[in-house]
């Protein structure tokens, strides 16, 4: 019952009127506009503003209380954070989403246009930085007093443009006209240092070493605070910005070079200009090294002078902070702590050691042999030359120490060492931050099990023990409540309000799986987000798609051991397929592909233009209307796959087994009622284990079948295809020309390299695709036993929240109390 107060009004309408209020006071004062003379953008910041006050309280309050109570804090080191959009987030965690929607539609604005005013937040890649934002919003969730650090870039991942079916890249510029959920902290800036040369003096019979850097940039902090659920924690994400530490050479200017004067300027501000978007491949820029320590040195300083302003010396740091490394991008951080230690606090080393050792842990989040960062000897010496000597020492004393434990073991040595000796001499970032923390973890079962066996086996024997497992999850919060409202209402109904704190009630929803009403009702609800999405489909491409279709999709960075090509090989085969049998029972499908390439990644660009391509013919080709549709949604990001994913009914997470590390797609879709045909890769693994063999469409080779074929080199690529007809008859038609008339020769590269190499084994599990799709034709073509099989897939989800992944972390890493 809602209370009446005394002026007669109820305290939802109280609400109501406050919100409007305080929108309105933000148009007319910070934004300075007439509400009847304002944008759908000016609405979005006088919400936001309005919205922003709210959460500010909570920031603050939560602030005092943890410096009062000496709680131990997560610091969670990472060089990407995809956010996307704030609004939506923010309003529901505070439980304001309907009140503020009244609100604006009492003022006449549609709270969903204010909601699409706001640019995404994409300052990442994909999946790694996806996760760093989930781990935000669950650590604010369970109260973990916790600190993300990161880049606050101008440009966050580049725009997508599909022209003529290529990609193209545009800037982005999310910050053109500012964000309104930042707060500067121009009194928070520290000095990061380049270059230069190190002295050594000896003081009191002891080596100290005064580093004399050639460059000083300025890292500025912009606090954006991260709501948990229901509002009961607020976190700050700390973003940092560059600036030089002269604004301008002024006697230049004087002097009539005015370019000049401000090239120093340039050259700071550089650092913070734009992420790198490469996924999964090492950057090795000299710009991303300058990155990484800016952030980094940056981030340590801070944490380090709020360690000592609360309690007084460092040596209780490890007891007072956790610093989390997401992958290696901020390794670096292991030399500069040593570094600050020892040259700043003048601690000897092994105290220093102990406290370094015993404050980090790391995450890796990848094998691929070409994401693993390494940097050139000369390269890091200029730059960070008095870290270079620190890495030398520690790498002394662990290859010092490895030689005792394992004397019989020379070659060991070359292994675990932090410097590669091979190809030019290089760091490797993977060992040094291996090396220097206390707990090393990778982001699924069968991912963590790969680590222990390949790229950290030999310091996994030195350091036994260090590694765990923390399978990834996702938050609930933007991934099932806001963005699939429908669904959120059903499971309140059904398994009662309580799953929306405890997601482990989603479960109850199994025990009406077989039950005809709730299936329709699910059913209808799928409906109702697929037309939300033809909508998009329309709008964007210009051409209709039928919600009835099964809507097949992939969506994912472009990378070639995500296999989108062994999807668009299976799509060619089956138009081929159904016109040559028009009359089988074939399930009508959309396949729907989304995602970037990382710009200089000609192989993936390619494949962009083939899905395109195959889109063009199949598209216009009536013998196949109604079967068969195929759509390249372009510029994916986190707002678009919002859309995408509750209305999905099938999620291809077909990687070559031993190469997704994870995937957390591949969760996002099963929670919302998407049946999965995968490989059995990363946590694709732990989805078949929760929700059941006959729920999920598993194909291919395994992780150790794909080593054995490596290992045995047999059979080829040309074994397989000669084994396989159908997989004959694509080869020709793509490599012939079929979809590219226009350049018979276009996509001669691609199936050149499937008949050579194959490297990701295409060819090997072809067949077995093609046959798992045949399983989903038949199974799409029984409803009732489809949507059953959704509803086991959503009830069987709980355990990859992102809050136990956290809780996780929180009781096994960082040893903090939830
Ligand atoms: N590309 C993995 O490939 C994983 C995420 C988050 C990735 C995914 O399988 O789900 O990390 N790895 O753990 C990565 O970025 C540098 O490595 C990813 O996002």
């Amino acid at each position: 019952m809602l209370q009446t107060n005394t002026a007669g009004t109820s305290d939802y309408e109280q609400a109501i009127a406050e919100a409007k209020a305080a929108i309105i006071a933000k148009m007319t004062l910070s934004v300075g506009k007439d509400p009847g003379y304002a944008t759908d953008r000016d609405w979005f910041v006088a919400t936001a503003l309005a919205a922003r006050d709210r959460v500010t309280h909570r920031f603050l309050g939560g602030k005092r209380a943890s410096k009062a109570d000496g709680k131990k804090r997560v610091y969670y080191l990472s060089l990407e954070f995809l956010i996307g959009r704030q609004l939506t987030d923010v309003l529901y965690n505070f439980e304001l989403y309907d009140i503020f929607r009244a609100a604006l539609g009492d003022l006449g604005v549609d709270i969903e246009r204010v909601r699409e005013a706001e640019p995404d937040a994409a300052l990442g890649n994909g999946g790694l930085g996806r996760l760093a934002a989930c781990f935000m919003e669950s650590m604010a969730t369970l109260g973990i007093p916790a600190y993300g650090y990161g880049i606050r870039y101008d440009h966050g991942l580049f725009r997508q443009v599909i022209k003529d079916g290529w990609q193209q890249e545009f800037p982005e510029t999310w910050l053109e006209n500012g964000t309104p959920w930042e707060f500067l902290r121009s009194d928070v800036t520290y000095d990061i240092r380049f270059g230069g040369s190190v002295e050594t003096k000896t003081v009191n019979n002891v080596p100290r070493f005064i580093w004399h850097p050639s460059e000083v940039v300025h890292a500025v902090a912009y606090d954006t605070p991260i709501v948990g659920w229901r509002g009961s924690n607020v976190n700050p994400l700390r973003l940092w910005s560059a600036r030089a530490a002269d604004p301008i050479a002024l006697s230049l200017f004087n002097k009539g070079d005015h370019v000049g004067a401000l090239s120093d300027q340039a050259r700071s501000a550089a650092i913070s200009k734009v992420l790198y978007p490469s996924d999964e491949t090492a950057a090795g820029q000299e710009l991303r090294l300058r990155q990484e320590y800016f952030f980094v040195s940056a981030s340590l300083q801070d944490l380090i002078n709020r360690h000592i302003r609360i309690y007084g010396d460092l040596y209780s740091l490890p007891d007072r902070a956790a610093i989390q490394l997401n992958d290696t991008h901020p390794a670096v951080a292991i030399a500069e702590m040593m570094r600050i230690l020892l040259d700043d606090h003048n601690l000897r080393w092994d105290e220093a050691w102990r406290i370094t050792s015993s404050t980090f842990s790391y995450t890796n989040h990848t094998l691929l042999p070409e994401a693993l960062e390494t940097w050139p000897l000369p390269l890091f010496e200029r730059l960070l030359p008095r870290h270079l000597q620190i890495i030398y020492f520690i790498n002394n004393l662990h290859l010092e120490a490895t030689k005792k434990n394992f004397p019989n073991e020379p070659e060991l040595l070359s292994s675990v060492s932090i410097i590669d000796e091979r190809d030019g001499r290089r760091l490797r970032m993977g060992q040094l931050a291996f090396i220097g923390s206390h707990t090393i973890n990778g982001v699924s079962a069968l991912h963590t099990d790969l680590m222990k066996e390949t790229t950290f086996r030999d310091l996994n024997r030195v350091y036994p023990g260090r590694i765990q497992n923390k399978t990834n999850g996702i938050t609930f919060r933007r991934w099932l409540q806001q963005s699939n409202p429908g669904l959120t209402k059903l499971l309140c109904e059904v398994c009662g309000e309580e799953v929306l704190d405890k997601p482990e009630l989603i479960k109850r929803l199994e025990e009406h799986a077989d039950d005809p009403a709730l299936q329709q009702r699910i059913a209808k609800i799928k409906r109702a987000n697929k037309v939300v999405l033809c909508k998009i489909v329309t709008d964007r491409l210009g051409f209709r798609v039928e919600a009835d279709s099964l809507f097949d999709v992939q969506i994912k960075r472009q990378h070639e051991y995500k296999r989108q090509l062994l999807n668009l090989l299976e799509t060619v085969a089956l138009y081929d397929a159904i016109r040559s049998n028009p009359t089988a029972d074939w399930a009508p499908r959309v396949k729907i592909f989304a995602g970037k390439a990382a710009a200089s990644y000609v192989a993936a660009k390619l494949i962009i233009k083939l899905a395109n391509d195959i889109a063009k013919t199949v598209n216009n080709d009536p013998s196949v209307q109604g079967k068969l549709k195929v759509v390249f949604l372009p510029n994916y990001n986190v707002s678009l796959a919002e859309k995408i994913i509750p209305a999905a009914d099938l999620s291809e997470q077909i990687s070559t087994a031993g190469m997704e590390a994870s995937g957390t797609g591949n969760m996002k879709l099963a929670l919302n009622g998407a049946l999965t045909i995968g490989t059995l890769d990363g946590a694709n693994i732990e989805i078949k284990d929760n929700v059941g063999d006959d729920n999920i469409f598993i194909f291919g080779l395994t992780a150790a079948e794909v080593e054995e074929r490596k290992r045995a080199g047999a059979p080829t690529a040309t074994d397989n295809i000669a084994a396989s007809p159908m997989l004959r008859q694509v080869l020709d038609a793509i490599g012939g020309g079929v979809f590219s008339p226009d350049d018979p020769n276009r996509f001669k590269p691609i199936i050149d390299g499937l008949r050579s190499q194959d490297r990701y084994m295409l060819t090997d599990d072809f067949d077995s695709y093609w046959a798992a799709q045949r399983r989903v034709d038949e199974l799409w073509n029984q409803p009732e036993k489809w949507t059953r099989a959704a509803i086991v897939n959503i009830a069987n989800m709980a355990w990859f929240s992102s809050d136990r992944t956290i809780a996780e972390y929180a009781e096994q890493i960082w040893k903090v109390p939830v």
